[in-house]
């Protein structure tokens, strides 16, 4: 696995990245990415459902899933199994600080992607695996009456950790992707 912070400036579109943003590439292998792919695409994704609205996005939560219509955070399905060795690297990676209790499985078929968000406020760190293919994984955060950006081109079998400003002041979006792409987004709990 290759630490690429130093590489953010040949690997994106602006010189600086937001502080707390750690980029690992090759964090799986490519027999893991494929596992991974066919354990996502058996499950029973949904399409993503915020509120009323549906995202073209399909998702499966485990240990969390956030209620858009009531606000909050709901129990959902316990971990699978298949996912415990993912959540013990994806800790190690992490460090002390990182106890995974809440996974989201999505599949992004081709010309579909996420808008610009922040993760809810009940979440602290996040890290994302990306399988498939490539995306751009775009940062924004006010600067005046402009926005900052950022945009880190995320590879596929890559990690990315969101801590920090990069967390917390940030918001990120994937515009729509070439290829189907598939991630696993793993959150660890506000105290
Ligand atoms: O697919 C990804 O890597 C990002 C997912 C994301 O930002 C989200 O679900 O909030």
């Amino acid at each position: 696995m290759t630490e690429q912070l130093a590489l953010f400036a040949d690997n994106s579109s602006a010189s600086s990245a937001p502080e707390g943003l750690r980029y690992v590439a090759d964090f799986i292998s490519s027999e893991v990415e494929r596992e991974l792919i066919a354990r996502i695409t058996a499950l029973p994704l949904q399409p993503f459902q915020f509120g009323q609205y549906q995202g073209k996005r399909r998702v499966a939560s485990f240990g969390f899933r956030y209620d858009y219509t009531e606000r909050r955070l709901r129990e959902a399905d316990s971990m699978p199994d298949w996912l415990g060795p993912v959540i013990e690297q994806v800790e190690a990676f992490g460090g002390p600080q990182t106890e995974i209790a809440q996974v989201l499985c999505t599949e992004y078929d081709t010309g579909v992607g996420i808008g610009w968000h922040r993760d809810k406020p009940q979440f602290d760190r996040i890290l994302g695996l990306s399988l498939g293919s490539p995306c751009k994984f775009r940062f924004r955060r006010p600067a005046g009456d402009k926005w900052e950006r950022f945009t880190l081109e995320a590879q596929p079998r890559s990690i990315y950790l969101l801590s920090g400003a990069a967390r917390q002041v940030w918001e990120h979006s994937i515009p729509a992707v070439e290829a189907p792409r598939y991630s696993i987004t793993l959150r660890t709990m506000r105290n």
